[in-house]
């Protein structure tokens, strides 16, 4: 969001655990990414910092001032924690560890619950937020960002047949059209390539 906003700013790339250092936990003690500072000002938690962004940079069209046009984005980004979200630590983390031959009995019961898991969170998408973006928004909120960063890897990987959902396979195609769309999927490309993750690498 803040490339495509065109915001000075350091990405410090950060792999934890690896990467956790003393002074890292000071920032987040949680020991997870991102973490934002700004001057002397720290934060964590991706949707809190995305939200702090935009009313510190006035972008309305990405985090609205209306209240209920807010109301329906913080709708999501609550949402969001308990079900899109989920893509990751029971989706991907479990195939990772499952190809590095590490999982755990709990993450390969996970592996066979992919389909199901999923299908939670776009079975809702489907029917609630998807009206045409996340927040029943006319364009991008901050809601399509953090849902769209689960969504896109979940569709590199291919574990999920989302042709079953038209208003959510309508809205994934919409998002490859914010601006730097592809620049930022060759680095999760890149990532899930690595991983023996990735089928068919896409653009
Ligand atoms: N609720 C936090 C979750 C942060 C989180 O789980 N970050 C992951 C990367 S997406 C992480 O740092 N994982 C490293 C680990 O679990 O060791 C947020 O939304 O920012």
């Amino acid at each position: 969001m803040a490339t495509v906003k065109g915001v000075d700013y350091e990405l410090v790339v950060t792999r934890p655990p690896k990467d956790v250092t003393p002074a890292f936990l000071k920032m987040n003690p949680n020991g997870l990414v991102p973490v934002l500072q700004d001057g002397d000002f720290i934060m964590f938690e991706g949707n809190a910092i995305m939200t702090y962004l935009a009313d510190k940079n006035g972008w309305k069209d990405v985090y609205p001032t209306e209240l209920k046009a807010r109301a329906k984005v913080n709708e999501y980004l609550h949402w969001h924690h308990t079900h899109a979200r989920l893509g990751t630590p029971q989706v991907l983390v479990p195939l990772i560890m499952e190809g590095a031959g590490k999982a755990s009995p709990a993450q390969l019961e996970m592996v066979q619950n992919t389909e199901v898991t999923i299908a939670k969170s776009v079975d809702i998408m489907e029917k609630l937020f998807v009206k045409p973006y996340i927040a029943q928004s006319t364009q991008p909120t901050v809601a399509d960002y953090a849902c769209y960063c689960e969504m896109d890897q979940l569709e590199i990987m291919d574990v999920f047949d989302f042709t079953k959902y038209p208003k959510t396979s309508n809205w994934m195609k919409r998002m490859k059209d914010v601006p730097f769309h592809d620049e930022i999927r060759a680095t999760l490309n890149e990532f899930l390539t690595k991983m023996n993750l990735n089928p068919a690498p896409k653009k």
